[in-house]
């Protein structure tokens, strides 16, 4: 099959090559956050490193790492490496966990970005003549702008929709026949479903693609989307610290998402002792940017739990892969000791035959945990009838402690009652309190 490249020299480059031009750039990078940013020469300092001492991506491991709580420390300005005369765009996280996070661009970190953006969207195959229907949030949120920017690098034409108004991205993506679709999974997914309802077949709908990413979602949530919207789905990557979507991309292996190495460096470490593990070890993903103006990040910790691999793709990238993220370390829940992803109990409903329309509750009564799945029914599921309603919830609370090894208390719910998102899906309401 003919490759699709953005930039191919990079996206091929043999990996002695990128290596080489990993560490000339890390070098400057330190550098520049050294004489640049006081909070990390004052964190270089108490390690007792100096920007001579890391000559090349081998040295990585003697800088010091940075959190999210460092950034929220140092909200707003604390990390900004050039003045703010130099910066052209901020953009935030939700700050649904916390204080928000600032994220600066120069023009310079605009392109890069975009770029990344550009080599996931050339790598679904679209090209200029395409169409881009974008239906990640735009504002603060970087799905929609970021998209946005590749698309427009791409050629494609864009139809800058942000997220919501299902009815109007309907119409949109018929009349202007929209041929790739940018948004959350969960967002697909319920497109997906609105169509289905009009009577939309999968051969009616003109998307030949889609480029789903900012939320975990499952091999089986990717089959549901490909078959309902007649399409091939492609996980995106990123993160509002490093920039946005893009810094990881799939290509046409659906193998895990190649990272763009060029920009962001990345290493798995043990998520309790910062140990760094070696290629194909499960562990928390940290990313270095390599070569950003404003807002640099060394040794960034994701909490996102993933594992990295060298082999060979058939696409032709060389570009170092990672899996789909397997859970965060902090949304990993532990339930009466046992830890829990949202992920697994997706897994489950989609084996048997559910929709990913669910949520956890989790509570503490008396000292112990409850834990709670709530389910819907899709239309063709439900019933009124008690006892064939207890007989369903039964075989999925077993099939969930056959997975979890812990049983929930799984309640069928009447088809829609569970609210849908246009962004990232609210899954867990943990009432516990725990910190
Ligand atoms: O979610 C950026 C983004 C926008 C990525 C559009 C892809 C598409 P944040 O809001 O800062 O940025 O959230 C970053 O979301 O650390 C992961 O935990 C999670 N995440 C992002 N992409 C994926 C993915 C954007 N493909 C956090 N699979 C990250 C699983 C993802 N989790």
């Amino acid at each position: 099959m003919a490759q699709n490249y953005y930039q191919k020299e990079i996206e091929t480059m043999p990996i002695e090559e990128m290596k080489k031009l990993q560490s000339e750039k890390l070098v400057k990078q330190v550098k520049h956050v050294y004489e640049n940013v006081p909070y990390y020469r004052n964190l270089m300092n108490e390690k007792g490193i100096k920007p001579e001492d890391v000559h090349g991506i081998d040295d990585l491991h003697k800088l010091p790492f940075l959190t999210k709580t460092d950034l929220r420390d140092a909200y707003p300005y604390g990390l900004l490496a050039k003045p703010l005369d130099d910066c052209v765009r901020i953009q935030s996280t939700s700050g649904t966990t916390g204080r928000r996070v600032v994220a600066f661009y120069t023009q310079h970190d605009i392109d890069l970005w975009e770029d990344c953006c550009a080599r996931a969207i050339t790598a679904t195959g679209a090209t200029k003549k395409d169409v881009c229907q974008v239906a990640y949030g735009y504002g603060l949120f970087t799905g929609g702008p970021g998209l946005n920017g590749g698309s427009h690098k791409v050629g494609c034409l864009t139809l800058p929709m942000s997220s919501g108004n299902t009815e109007r991205q309907i119409q949109f993506m018929m009349d202007l026949n929209a041929s790739l679709i940018c948004c959350t999974p969960s967002y697909a997914a319920y497109i997906g479903e609105t169509l289905r309802e009009q009577g939309y077949k999968p051969e009616d709908i003109p998307l030949k693609a889609g480029i789903f990413g900012a939320e975990p979602w499952t091999e089986e949530m990717r089959k549901g989307i490909e078959a309902t919207l007649g399409i091939k789905a492609y996980d995106i990557y990123g993160l509002t610290e490093t920039t946005g979507p893009g810094v990881a991309f799939e290509c046409s292996e659906q193998t895990g998402m190649h990272i763009n190495e060029d920009h962001f460096y990345a290493e798995i470490i043990d998520p309790d002792t910062g140990e760094v593990l070696p290629e194909g070890s499960k562990g928390e993903l940290v990313f270095t940017s390599l070569d950003k103006e404003a807002f640099p990040l060394l040794r960034y910790r994701t909490r996102d739990i993933c594992v990295l691999s060298r082999k060979k793709c058939s696409c032709g990238r060389t570009l170092i892969k990672m899996a789909k993220p397997m859970g965060r370390t902090d949304d990993m829940l532990i339930i009466r000791g046992v830890n829990v992803f949202p992920s697994q109990i997706e897994t489950v409903l989609l084996n048997e035959g559910y929709q990913p329309n669910y949520q956890i509750i989790v509570d503490r009564v008396k000292n112990t945990d409850t834990f709670e799945v709530n389910v819907e029914m899709s239309p063709e599921q439900f019933t009124d009838k008690v006892g064939e309603i207890l007989a369903m919830e039964k075989t999925l609370a077993e099939a969930m402690k056959a997975m979890l090894g812990i049983n929930p208390a799984v309640h069928l719910v009447a088809p829609k009652s569970i609210a849908r998102s246009e962004g990232k899906a609210v899954r867990v309401i943990d009432k516990r309190k725990l910190v």
